[in-house]
Protein backbone atom coordinates (compact mmCIF):
# COMPACT_ATOMS: atom_id res chain seq x y z
CA UNK A 1 0.00 0.00 0.00
CA UNK A 2 1.37 3.49 -0.62
CA UNK A 3 2.83 4.78 1.55
CA UNK A 4 1.74 8.28 4.39
CA UNK A 5 5.31 9.64 4.42
CA UNK A 6 6.02 12.08 5.29
CA UNK A 7 4.03 11.16 8.47
CA UNK A 8 2.00 12.86 9.99
CA UNK A 9 3.36 13.42 13.57
CA UNK A 10 0.36 15.07 15.40
CA UNK A 11 -1.86 12.38 14.27
CA UNK A 12 -0.44 9.67 15.58
CA UNK A 13 0.35 8.81 19.56
CA UNK A 14 3.35 9.60 21.57
CA UNK A 15 3.77 6.23 22.83
CA UNK A 16 4.06 4.87 19.61
CA UNK A 17 7.15 6.58 18.00
CA UNK A 18 9.46 8.36 20.04
CA UNK A 19 7.86 6.82 23.42
CA UNK A 20 6.44 8.89 26.02
CA UNK A 21 9.15 10.06 28.04
CA UNK A 22 9.52 8.54 31.83
CA UNK A 23 10.26 8.27 35.47
CA UNK A 24 6.91 6.72 36.10
CA UNK A 25 3.78 5.11 33.84
CA UNK A 26 0.45 4.18 35.65
CA UNK A 27 -1.30 2.38 33.81
CA UNK A 28 -5.54 2.63 33.98
CA UNK A 29 -7.47 -0.63 32.68
CA UNK A 30 -11.41 0.35 32.02
CA UNK A 31 -15.09 -0.73 31.00
CA UNK A 32 -17.05 1.71 29.54
CA UNK A 33 -20.21 1.78 30.83
CA UNK A 34 -22.66 4.50 28.93
CA UNK A 35 -21.57 4.57 25.26
CA UNK A 36 -23.14 7.75 24.40
CA UNK A 37 -21.79 9.48 27.32
CA UNK A 38 -18.69 8.45 27.29
CA UNK A 39 -17.59 9.07 23.50
CA UNK A 40 -19.02 12.90 23.91
CA UNK A 41 -16.27 12.98 27.32
CA UNK A 42 -13.69 11.48 25.01
CA UNK A 43 -13.84 14.26 22.46
CA UNK A 44 -12.82 16.60 25.52
CA UNK A 45 -9.59 13.85 26.25
CA UNK A 46 -8.28 14.13 22.94
CA UNK A 47 -6.59 17.80 23.01
CA UNK A 48 -4.52 16.19 26.01
CA UNK A 49 -3.46 13.04 24.26
CA UNK A 50 0.58 13.70 23.92
CA UNK A 51 1.10 13.09 19.82
CA UNK A 52 4.20 11.93 18.04
CA UNK A 53 5.51 15.72 17.43
CA UNK A 54 5.13 16.79 21.38
CA UNK A 55 7.26 13.81 22.08
CA UNK A 56 9.78 15.28 20.06
CA UNK A 57 9.46 18.83 21.92
CA UNK A 58 9.40 17.14 25.21
CA UNK A 59 12.44 15.15 24.20
CA UNK A 60 14.30 18.73 23.36
CA UNK A 61 12.74 20.25 26.27
CA UNK A 62 14.76 17.67 28.85
CA UNK A 63 17.23 18.00 27.03
CA UNK A 64 17.79 21.79 26.95
CA UNK A 65 16.66 21.58 30.81
CA UNK A 66 19.82 19.26 31.14
CA UNK A 67 22.28 21.54 29.11
CA UNK A 68 22.14 24.14 31.27
CA UNK A 69 23.06 22.35 34.16
CA UNK A 70 19.74 21.93 35.88
CA UNK A 71 19.73 18.88 38.02
CA UNK A 72 16.11 18.27 39.08
CA UNK A 73 13.60 16.88 36.92
CA UNK A 74 11.60 18.61 34.11
CA UNK A 75 8.08 18.84 35.23
CA UNK A 76 6.44 16.82 31.94
CA UNK A 77 3.19 14.51 31.60
CA UNK A 78 2.01 12.39 28.63
CA UNK A 79 -1.36 10.48 28.18
CA UNK A 80 -2.60 7.95 25.62
CA UNK A 81 -5.62 5.80 25.14
CA UNK A 82 -6.16 2.35 23.45
CA UNK A 83 -8.87 -0.10 22.74
CA UNK A 84 -9.66 -3.57 22.93
CA UNK A 85 -11.60 -5.48 20.35
CA UNK A 86 -14.43 -5.85 23.20
CA UNK A 87 -13.93 -2.08 23.53
CA UNK A 88 -15.04 -1.48 19.93
CA UNK A 89 -17.53 -3.97 20.22
CA UNK A 90 -19.36 -2.17 23.02
CA UNK A 91 -18.80 1.28 21.25
CA UNK A 92 -20.31 -0.79 18.04
CA UNK A 93 -17.55 0.04 15.79
CA UNK A 94 -16.94 -2.18 12.66
CA UNK A 95 -13.18 -3.50 13.80
CA UNK A 96 -13.47 -6.23 11.41
CA UNK A 97 -10.31 -4.74 9.24
CA UNK A 98 -8.14 -4.50 12.00
CA UNK A 99 -7.34 -8.13 11.28
CA UNK A 100 -4.45 -9.75 10.34
CA UNK A 101 -4.38 -10.80 6.44
CA UNK A 102 -5.40 -14.08 7.32
CA UNK A 103 -9.14 -12.14 8.30
CA UNK A 104 -11.10 -11.59 11.46
CA UNK A 105 -12.11 -15.58 12.35
CA UNK A 106 -8.60 -16.51 13.82
CA UNK A 107 -6.87 -13.06 14.57
CA UNK A 108 -5.28 -12.45 17.85
CA UNK A 109 -6.29 -9.00 18.13
CA UNK A 110 -10.04 -9.75 17.77
CA UNK A 111 -9.88 -13.08 20.10
CA UNK A 112 -8.00 -11.24 23.31
CA UNK A 113 -5.15 -12.12 24.58
CA UNK A 114 -7.25 -14.14 27.67
CA UNK A 115 -8.08 -16.61 24.68
CA UNK A 116 -4.72 -16.35 23.23
CA UNK A 117 -3.00 -17.86 26.05
CA UNK A 118 -2.76 -20.74 25.87
CA UNK A 119 -1.29 -20.71 22.26
CA UNK A 120 1.70 -18.65 24.08
CA UNK A 121 1.91 -21.40 26.48
CA UNK A 122 1.05 -19.09 29.35
CA UNK A 123 1.11 -21.47 32.80
CA UNK A 124 -2.43 -22.16 33.95
CA UNK A 125 -5.19 -25.12 34.07
CA UNK A 126 -6.67 -27.37 32.17
CA UNK A 127 -6.45 -28.19 28.21
CA UNK A 128 -8.48 -26.75 25.55
CA UNK A 129 -11.55 -24.49 25.85
CA UNK A 130 -11.26 -25.46 29.94
CA UNK A 131 -7.74 -23.80 29.94
CA UNK A 132 -7.51 -20.62 32.35
CA UNK A 133 -4.19 -18.91 32.77
CA UNK A 134 -2.40 -18.39 35.96
CA UNK A 135 -3.63 -14.50 35.37
CA UNK A 136 -4.89 -12.07 38.23
CA UNK A 137 -8.85 -12.16 38.22
CA UNK A 138 -9.02 -8.84 37.00
CA UNK A 139 -7.10 -9.79 33.38
CA UNK A 140 -9.30 -12.66 33.14
CA UNK A 141 -12.91 -10.51 32.30
CA UNK A 142 -13.33 -8.27 29.02
CA UNK A 143 -10.93 -5.12 29.36
CA UNK A 144 -12.51 -2.39 27.24
CA UNK A 145 -9.27 -0.38 27.06
CA UNK A 146 -5.95 1.05 28.75
CA UNK A 147 -5.06 4.69 29.36
CA UNK A 148 -1.56 5.11 29.60
CA UNK A 149 0.35 8.07 32.09
CA UNK A 150 3.81 8.58 32.17
CA UNK A 151 5.31 11.38 34.00
CA UNK A 152 8.12 13.01 35.86
CA UNK A 153 6.81 11.90 38.99
CA UNK A 154 4.11 10.40 41.05
CA UNK A 155 2.37 13.83 41.45
CA UNK A 156 2.93 15.11 38.17
CA UNK A 157 1.08 11.19 37.22
CA UNK A 158 -1.51 11.27 39.68
CA UNK A 159 -2.69 15.12 38.66
CA UNK A 160 -2.87 14.52 35.37
CA UNK A 161 -5.38 10.58 36.22
CA UNK A 162 -7.24 12.69 38.23
CA UNK A 163 -7.75 15.47 35.72
CA UNK A 164 -8.42 12.64 32.74
CA UNK A 165 -10.98 10.42 35.12
CA UNK A 166 -12.88 13.46 35.96
CA UNK A 167 -13.80 14.17 32.31
CA UNK A 168 -15.04 10.79 32.66
CA UNK A 169 -17.16 11.37 35.59
CA UNK A 170 -15.28 9.53 38.45
CA UNK A 171 -15.24 10.37 40.99
CA UNK A 172 -19.15 10.80 40.89
CA UNK A 173 -22.26 9.23 40.91
CA UNK A 174 -22.57 8.65 36.85
CA UNK A 175 -19.05 7.43 35.45
CA UNK A 176 -18.95 6.36 32.09
CA UNK A 177 -16.56 4.03 32.43
CA UNK A 178 -15.28 1.68 35.42
CA UNK A 179 -11.74 1.80 36.17
CA UNK A 180 -10.90 -2.46 36.71
CA UNK A 181 -7.76 -2.15 37.55
CA UNK A 182 -4.43 0.73 38.22
CA UNK A 183 -0.68 -0.54 37.64
CA UNK A 184 1.84 1.69 38.06
CA UNK A 185 5.42 1.01 37.18
CA UNK A 186 8.79 3.00 37.91
CA UNK A 187 12.50 3.37 36.56
CA UNK A 188 14.50 1.88 39.25
CA UNK A 189 16.59 3.74 41.46
CA UNK A 190 19.76 5.14 41.42
CA UNK A 191 22.85 3.36 39.41
CA UNK A 192 20.18 0.92 38.32
CA UNK A 193 17.87 3.10 36.02
CA UNK A 194 17.21 1.44 32.75
CA UNK A 195 17.99 -1.52 33.75
CA UNK A 196 15.12 -4.18 34.38
CA UNK A 197 14.80 -6.75 37.77
CA UNK A 198 17.52 -8.65 37.06
CA UNK A 199 19.66 -6.08 36.20
CA UNK A 200 20.50 -5.90 32.85
CA UNK A 201 20.07 -2.42 30.59
CA UNK A 202 16.86 -2.71 28.52
CA UNK A 203 15.61 -0.43 26.08
CA UNK A 204 19.16 -0.43 23.24
CA UNK A 205 17.34 -1.96 20.55
CA UNK A 206 14.32 -0.49 19.08
CA UNK A 207 14.06 -0.38 15.18
CA UNK A 208 14.15 2.61 13.60
CA UNK A 209 11.20 4.15 11.91
CA UNK A 210 11.94 5.50 8.49
CA UNK A 211 10.19 9.00 8.24
CA UNK A 212 10.78 9.41 11.80
CA UNK A 213 14.08 8.81 13.24
CA UNK A 214 16.90 10.55 11.68
CA UNK A 215 20.12 9.39 11.51
CA UNK A 216 19.70 6.24 13.00
CA UNK A 217 22.85 4.84 14.97
CA UNK A 218 24.96 1.84 12.82
CA UNK A 219 22.93 -1.45 13.76
CA UNK A 220 19.89 -3.30 12.27
CA UNK A 221 18.40 -1.53 9.28
CA UNK A 222 15.95 1.09 9.63
CA UNK A 223 11.75 -0.69 9.72
CA UNK A 224 9.32 0.92 7.22
CA UNK A 225 6.58 2.91 8.50
CA UNK A 226 3.98 0.05 7.93
CA UNK A 227 5.40 -2.02 10.12
CA UNK A 228 4.52 -0.14 13.05
CA UNK A 229 1.93 2.06 11.70
CA UNK A 230 -1.09 1.03 9.87
CA UNK A 231 -1.61 1.89 6.38
CA UNK A 232 1.57 2.58 5.58
CA UNK A 233 3.88 1.13 3.32
CA UNK A 234 4.83 -2.07 5.20
CA UNK A 235 1.52 -2.68 6.79
CA UNK A 236 0.25 -6.14 5.35
CA UNK A 237 -3.04 -5.50 5.17
CA UNK A 238 -3.64 -3.21 1.84
CA UNK A 239 -7.77 -2.77 3.07
CA UNK A 240 -7.98 -0.47 6.42
CA UNK A 241 -10.61 1.40 6.91
CA UNK A 242 -9.11 5.24 6.79
CA UNK A 243 -9.84 5.43 10.24
CA UNK A 244 -7.32 2.91 11.25
CA UNK A 245 -4.85 4.59 9.21
CA UNK A 246 -1.79 6.47 11.88
CA UNK A 247 -2.81 3.87 14.32
CA UNK A 248 -0.71 0.83 16.10
CA UNK A 249 -1.39 -2.41 18.39
CA UNK A 250 0.01 -2.15 21.63
CA UNK A 251 0.26 -5.68 23.14
CA UNK A 252 0.68 -5.65 26.96
CA UNK A 253 1.94 -8.16 29.08
CA UNK A 254 1.75 -8.00 32.70
CA UNK A 255 5.40 -9.91 33.91
CA UNK A 256 6.51 -10.92 36.96
CA UNK A 257 10.00 -11.88 37.85
CA UNK A 258 11.19 -13.67 39.60
CA UNK A 259 14.89 -12.39 40.47
CA UNK A 260 16.38 -14.16 43.58
CA UNK A 261 15.45 -17.40 42.18
CA UNK A 262 17.35 -16.54 39.01
CA UNK A 263 20.40 -15.23 40.72
CA UNK A 264 20.24 -17.48 42.36
CA UNK A 265 19.92 -20.18 39.36
CA UNK A 266 23.34 -18.32 38.17
CA UNK A 267 25.29 -18.59 41.31
CA UNK A 268 24.81 -22.46 41.60
CA UNK A 269 25.88 -22.85 37.29
CA UNK A 270 28.84 -20.83 36.97
CA UNK A 271 30.34 -21.02 33.41
CA UNK A 272 33.61 -23.05 34.12
CA UNK A 273 36.43 -21.01 31.97
CA UNK A 274 40.26 -20.99 33.17
CA UNK A 275 41.08 -18.07 34.35
CA UNK A 276 37.07 -16.90 35.74
CA UNK A 277 36.34 -16.86 39.66
CA UNK A 278 33.24 -18.17 39.93
CA UNK A 279 31.12 -14.92 40.23
CA UNK A 280 32.66 -14.27 37.05
CA UNK A 281 31.16 -17.26 35.56
CA UNK A 282 27.72 -17.13 36.72
CA UNK A 283 27.89 -13.18 35.54
CA UNK A 284 28.81 -14.55 32.07
CA UNK A 285 25.75 -17.26 32.40
CA UNK A 286 23.64 -14.51 32.77
CA UNK A 287 25.11 -12.73 30.05
CA UNK A 288 24.92 -15.49 27.70
CA UNK A 289 21.08 -16.14 28.34
CA UNK A 290 20.43 -12.49 27.70
CA UNK A 291 23.01 -12.26 24.87
CA UNK A 292 24.22 -8.49 26.51
CA UNK A 293 25.80 -8.07 29.45
CA UNK A 294 24.46 -5.92 32.52
CA UNK A 295 26.03 -3.26 31.81
CA UNK A 296 24.22 -3.63 28.10
CA UNK A 297 27.62 -4.68 25.74
CA UNK A 298 26.34 -7.13 23.49
CA UNK A 299 27.97 -11.05 23.86
CA UNK A 300 28.63 -11.21 20.08
CA UNK A 301 31.33 -8.66 20.28
CA UNK A 302 32.46 -9.07 23.42
CA UNK A 303 31.78 -12.81 24.52
CA UNK A 304 33.61 -13.46 27.48
CA UNK A 305 33.89 -10.46 29.74
CA UNK A 306 31.73 -7.01 29.88
CA UNK A 307 32.97 -3.74 28.20
CA UNK A 308 30.61 -0.57 29.89
CA UNK A 309 32.37 1.99 27.65
CA UNK A 310 31.51 -0.32 24.76
CA UNK A 311 28.12 -0.68 26.10
CA UNK A 312 27.98 3.48 26.61
CA UNK A 313 28.89 4.12 23.01
CA UNK A 314 25.69 4.07 20.70
CA UNK A 315 27.24 3.94 17.87
CA UNK A 316 28.69 0.81 18.91
CA UNK A 317 26.41 -1.07 21.26
CA UNK A 318 23.78 -2.39 18.36
CA UNK A 319 25.86 -2.81 15.72
CA UNK A 320 26.12 -6.80 15.36
CA UNK A 321 24.70 -9.47 13.69
CA UNK A 322 26.17 -12.92 14.96
CA UNK A 323 27.69 -13.35 11.67
CA UNK A 324 30.97 -13.91 12.98
CA UNK A 325 29.72 -17.27 14.28
CA UNK A 326 26.37 -18.50 11.93
CA UNK A 327 26.86 -21.59 12.62
CA UNK A 328 28.54 -22.32 16.25
CA UNK A 329 27.59 -20.91 19.60
CA UNK A 330 30.95 -20.37 20.81
CA UNK A 331 30.35 -15.98 21.04
CA UNK A 332 26.46 -16.32 21.89
CA UNK A 333 24.00 -18.98 22.33
CA UNK A 334 21.57 -19.33 19.34
CA UNK A 335 19.27 -18.81 22.14
CA UNK A 336 20.10 -15.67 24.09
CA UNK A 337 16.97 -13.69 24.33
CA UNK A 338 18.57 -10.71 22.32
CA UNK A 339 19.50 -13.55 19.22
CA UNK A 340 15.77 -15.21 20.06
CA UNK A 341 13.96 -12.07 19.37
CA UNK A 342 16.08 -10.23 16.61
CA UNK A 343 18.37 -13.10 15.17
CA UNK A 344 19.86 -10.36 12.74
CA UNK A 345 21.65 -12.58 9.88
CA UNK A 346 20.91 -16.17 11.45
CA UNK A 347 17.80 -14.92 9.20
CA UNK A 348 19.90 -13.48 6.47
CA UNK A 349 18.76 -9.90 8.35
CA UNK A 350 15.41 -10.96 6.96
CA UNK A 351 13.46 -9.70 10.19
CA UNK A 352 11.83 -6.29 8.90
CA UNK A 353 8.27 -7.70 9.74
CA UNK A 354 9.28 -9.14 13.18
CA UNK A 355 10.37 -6.04 14.57
CA UNK A 356 8.68 -4.37 17.16
CA UNK A 357 8.74 -1.29 19.34
CA UNK A 358 9.33 -1.63 23.06
CA UNK A 359 8.14 0.62 25.70
CA UNK A 360 8.10 -1.01 28.78
CA UNK A 361 8.71 -0.28 32.18
CA UNK A 362 9.83 -1.71 35.51
CA UNK A 363 7.31 -2.14 38.73
CA UNK A 364 7.67 -3.26 42.19
CA UNK A 365 10.65 -2.57 44.45
CA UNK A 366 13.82 -3.78 44.83
CA UNK A 367 14.89 -7.10 46.02
CA UNK A 368 15.03 -6.83 49.79
CA UNK A 369 17.88 -8.23 52.38
CA UNK A 370 15.29 -10.96 53.63
CA UNK A 371 14.39 -12.10 49.39
CA UNK A 372 18.31 -12.31 48.83
CA UNK A 373 18.69 -14.48 52.04
CA UNK A 374 15.89 -16.89 51.54
CA UNK A 375 16.72 -16.82 48.05
CA UNK A 376 12.79 -16.56 47.44
CA UNK A 377 10.40 -13.77 45.72
CA UNK A 378 8.29 -12.47 48.55
CA UNK A 379 7.69 -9.09 47.24
CA UNK A 380 5.57 -8.44 43.73
CA UNK A 381 8.00 -7.44 40.94
CA UNK A 382 8.59 -7.27 37.17
CA UNK A 383 8.35 -5.52 33.73
CA UNK A 384 4.79 -3.69 32.50
CA UNK A 385 5.79 -4.56 28.51
CA UNK A 386 4.16 -2.73 26.19
CA UNK A 387 4.91 -3.07 22.50
CA UNK A 388 4.04 -1.70 19.25
CA UNK A 389 3.65 -3.09 15.69
CA UNK A 390 0.93 -2.99 12.97
CA UNK A 391 0.35 -6.82 13.29
CA UNK A 392 0.35 -8.82 16.53
CA UNK A 393 0.43 -11.91 14.40
CA UNK A 394 3.85 -10.90 13.23
CA UNK A 395 5.31 -9.01 16.04
CA UNK A 396 5.03 -9.47 19.49
CA UNK A 397 2.87 -13.19 18.87
CA UNK A 398 5.99 -14.33 16.30
CA UNK A 399 8.58 -13.96 18.52
CA UNK A 400 7.23 -15.29 21.69
CA UNK A 401 5.26 -18.55 19.94
CA UNK A 402 7.83 -19.24 16.85
CA UNK A 403 11.12 -18.16 18.62
CA UNK A 404 11.33 -18.02 21.86
CA UNK A 405 8.98 -20.83 22.68
CA UNK A 406 10.12 -22.88 20.07
CA UNK A 407 13.39 -24.75 21.00
CA UNK A 408 14.07 -25.45 17.09
CA UNK A 409 14.60 -21.78 16.40
CA UNK A 410 17.06 -20.28 15.26
CA UNK A 411 17.43 -23.44 12.30
CA UNK A 412 20.66 -24.26 12.55
CA UNK A 413 21.82 -26.53 9.39
CA UNK A 414 25.57 -26.78 10.03
CA UNK A 415 25.60 -27.52 13.61
CA UNK A 416 23.90 -30.31 15.50
CA UNK A 417 22.85 -28.72 18.25
CA UNK A 418 19.22 -27.56 18.61
CA UNK A 419 19.34 -23.94 20.48
CA UNK A 420 17.04 -24.68 23.02
CA UNK A 421 14.22 -22.06 24.57
CA UNK A 422 15.01 -18.67 25.16
CA UNK A 423 15.44 -18.44 29.08
CA UNK A 424 13.92 -15.29 29.59
CA UNK A 425 10.67 -15.36 28.05
CA UNK A 426 10.64 -18.71 26.33
CA UNK A 427 7.61 -21.05 27.61
CA UNK A 428 6.93 -24.85 27.38
CA UNK A 429 3.77 -26.89 26.66
CA UNK A 430 2.46 -27.55 30.25
CA UNK A 431 4.29 -30.57 31.72
CA UNK A 432 7.89 -29.82 29.76
CA UNK A 433 10.90 -28.77 31.33
CA UNK A 434 13.11 -25.57 29.76
CA UNK A 435 16.64 -26.39 28.71
CA UNK A 436 18.68 -24.71 26.10
CA UNK A 437 22.01 -25.43 24.86
CA UNK A 438 25.03 -23.08 23.89
CA UNK A 439 25.40 -21.73 27.18
CA UNK A 440 29.42 -23.33 28.02
CA UNK A 441 31.47 -21.87 24.77
CA UNK A 442 33.93 -24.69 25.30
CA UNK A 443 30.82 -27.56 24.86
CA UNK A 444 28.04 -26.22 23.21
CA UNK A 445 25.99 -29.52 22.63
CA UNK A 446 25.46 -29.63 26.67
CA UNK A 447 22.05 -28.29 27.14
CA UNK A 448 21.38 -27.02 30.12
CA UNK A 449 18.35 -27.44 32.23
CA UNK A 450 16.21 -24.37 33.36
CA UNK A 451 14.16 -25.21 36.91
CA UNK A 452 11.85 -22.61 36.79
CA UNK A 453 10.42 -19.80 34.84
CA UNK A 454 11.73 -17.10 36.17
CA UNK A 455 9.56 -14.57 33.99
CA UNK A 456 5.63 -15.28 34.90
CA UNK A 457 2.52 -13.50 33.29
CA UNK A 458 -0.03 -12.77 35.05
CA UNK A 459 -1.89 -10.81 32.20
CA UNK A 460 -2.36 -9.19 29.26
CA UNK A 461 -3.95 -8.31 26.43
CA UNK A 462 -4.01 -6.86 22.47
CA UNK A 463 -5.18 -3.13 22.56
CA UNK A 464 -5.30 -0.67 19.42
CA UNK A 465 -4.03 2.70 19.94
CA UNK A 466 -5.73 5.10 17.44
CA UNK A 467 -4.53 8.09 15.60
CA UNK A 468 -6.04 11.25 16.78
CA UNK A 469 -8.42 12.11 14.04
CA UNK A 470 -9.83 8.63 14.88
CA UNK A 471 -10.71 9.61 18.52
CA UNK A 472 -11.55 13.05 17.69
CA UNK A 473 -14.02 10.86 14.73
CA UNK A 474 -15.41 7.88 14.48
CA UNK A 475 -14.49 6.58 17.76
CA UNK A 476 -16.71 9.67 19.79
CA UNK A 477 -18.96 10.41 16.56
FE1 LIG B 1 13.31 -8.51 26.02
N1 LIG B 1 16.06 -9.02 29.92
O1 LIG B 1 16.34 -8.36 30.86
O2 LIG B 1 16.59 -10.09 29.76
N2 LIG B 1 15.14 -7.78 26.53
N3 LIG B 1 12.90 -8.87 27.95
N4 LIG B 1 11.40 -9.06 25.49
N5 LIG B 1 13.66 -7.99 24.09
C1 LIG B 1 16.03 -7.16 25.69
O3 LIG B 1 18.48 -4.63 23.41
C2 LIG B 1 13.78 -8.83 29.03
C3 LIG B 1 10.42 -9.45 26.34
C4 LIG B 1 12.80 -8.21 23.01
O4 LIG B 1 16.94 -6.02 18.75
C5 LIG B 1 17.21 -6.81 26.42
O5 LIG B 1 17.16 -3.19 24.38
C6 LIG B 1 13.05 -9.19 30.23
C7 LIG B 1 9.25 -9.88 25.59
C8 LIG B 1 13.38 -7.66 21.80
O6 LIG B 1 18.59 -7.02 19.76
C9 LIG B 1 17.03 -7.22 27.72
C10 LIG B 1 11.74 -9.42 29.87
C11 LIG B 1 9.58 -9.73 24.26
C12 LIG B 1 14.60 -7.13 22.19
C13 LIG B 1 15.73 -7.85 27.79
C14 LIG B 1 11.66 -9.23 28.43
C15 LIG B 1 10.93 -9.19 24.22
C16 LIG B 1 14.75 -7.36 23.60
C17 LIG B 1 18.46 -6.14 25.85
C18 LIG B 1 10.56 -9.82 30.69
C19 LIG B 1 8.75 -10.04 23.03
C20 LIG B 1 15.59 -6.43 21.27
C21 LIG B 1 18.32 -4.64 25.76
C22 LIG B 1 10.48 -9.61 31.98
C23 LIG B 1 8.03 -11.11 22.91
C24 LIG B 1 16.44 -7.46 20.53
C25 LIG B 1 17.97 -4.11 24.42
C26 LIG B 1 17.42 -6.77 19.59
C27 LIG B 1 15.85 -6.95 24.33
C28 LIG B 1 15.16 -8.53 28.90
C29 LIG B 1 10.50 -9.43 27.71
C30 LIG B 1 11.58 -8.85 23.05
C31 LIG B 1 18.06 -7.01 28.81
C32 LIG B 1 13.59 -9.32 31.63
C33 LIG B 1 7.93 -10.40 26.19
C34 LIG B 1 12.75 -7.65 20.42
Amino acid sequence: MASATPLNLANIQGDILGGLPKKTQTNVFFRILNVPVFRKQLKTLVPRITTADQVLKHRQDIKNHKDKGNTGLLKISGVNIAFSHFGFVKLGINDSKLAGPGGPANDPYIKGQLSDSQSLNDPGTGAGPTFQPNWLPEFKQQLHGIIVFTGDSHATVDANKKAVLAIFGIPGTAPSIQVITSITGDVRPGKEAGHEHFGFLDGISNPAVIGFDTNPPPGPAPVRSGIILLGHDGDDVPTRDPWMVDGSFLAFRYLFQLVPEFNKFLQNNPIKVPGLSDAEGSELLGARLVGRWKSGAPVDLRPFDDDPALAADPQKNNNFAFTAELTTQKICPFAAHVRKTNPRADLNNNVETHRILRRGIQFGPEVTPDEQKQNKTIENRGLIFHSYQSDISNGFRFLQTLWANNPAFPFTETTPQQPGFDAIIGQAPAGQTRSLSGTDPDNPATSLTLPVLWVVPRGGEYFFSPSINALKGTISA
